[in-house]
């Protein structure tokens, strides 16, 4: 399966991925952990984004698709991926689109966490990353509402996006993801909304 995970930040969605690639058996590509790996390797081009990454702003897209791009040419995506984080601009969705097309190989769906800018600031608080200081995690909010946010429409618009309610304990919340992939395995996505 090809999957991609939508959250506000802190929604769980690192959390919830972990679980989710060992219950398909898929890799992981998440672009906040190849970023900060490519930190702590000092790549070039990972270095150019953690200015953005601290002041909680979205890295541009070249530098996440030029990432992404590579990652997807290793052998291990061809059968599935799980995308943690990305896209999160439309432009980032309309290219991974056209990459995917030209492979015959879609997206099978989109998961939508859902969890109220509180509780975010509540986790994200509680946990302490170098981007979780309360004006950057503000920042991380307003990108999320402002640019990832109309990636929604993008994909309801395909009928692929499903919602999933993301309070309770990561065991529940992952209960209801496992229930939204089932449901999208055992009966072939229907028409497109309009
Ligand atoms: P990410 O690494 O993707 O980080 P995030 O959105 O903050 O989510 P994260 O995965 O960390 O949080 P999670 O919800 O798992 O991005 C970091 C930065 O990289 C971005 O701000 C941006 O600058 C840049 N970036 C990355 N991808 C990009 C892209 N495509 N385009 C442009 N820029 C990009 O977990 C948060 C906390 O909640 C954890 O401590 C966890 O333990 C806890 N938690 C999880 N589930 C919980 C639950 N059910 N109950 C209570 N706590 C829970």
């Amino acid at each position: 399966m090809r999957v991609v995970f939508i959250g506000p930040p802190g929604a769980g969605k690192g959390t919830q991925c972990e679980r989710l690639v060992e219950y398909l058996n898929i890799p992981h590509l998440s672009t906040g952990d190849m970023l900060r790996q490519g930190r702590e390797e000092k790549n070039p081009l990972a270095i150019l984004a953690d200015q953005y990454m601290s002041s909680g702003q979205l890295v541009p897209d070249p530098i996440i698709l030029q990432l992404v791009g590579e990652r997807l040419e290793r052998a291990d995506c061809a059968q599935g991926v799980l995308f943690d984080g990305f896209p999160r601009t439309v432009r980032q969705a309309e290219t991974l689109d056209r990459t995917l097309d030209e492979r015959n190989s879609p997206l099978d769906i989109v998961l939508e966490l859902q969890v109220d800018d509180d509780e975010v600031v509540q986790r994200l608080s509680a946990r302490g990353r170098t981007d979780d200081q309360p004006e950057v995690i503000a920042q991380r909010l307003r990108s999320y509402w402002n640019q990832t946010r109309p990636l929604l429409d993008y994909y309801r618009t395909r009928g692929i996006l499903e919602r999933v309610d993301g309070s309770g304990t990561p065991k529940e919340v992952f209960a209801r993801i496992k229930a939204a992939v089932n449901k999208r395995r055992n009966s072939p996505p229907g028409p497109k909304e309009q």
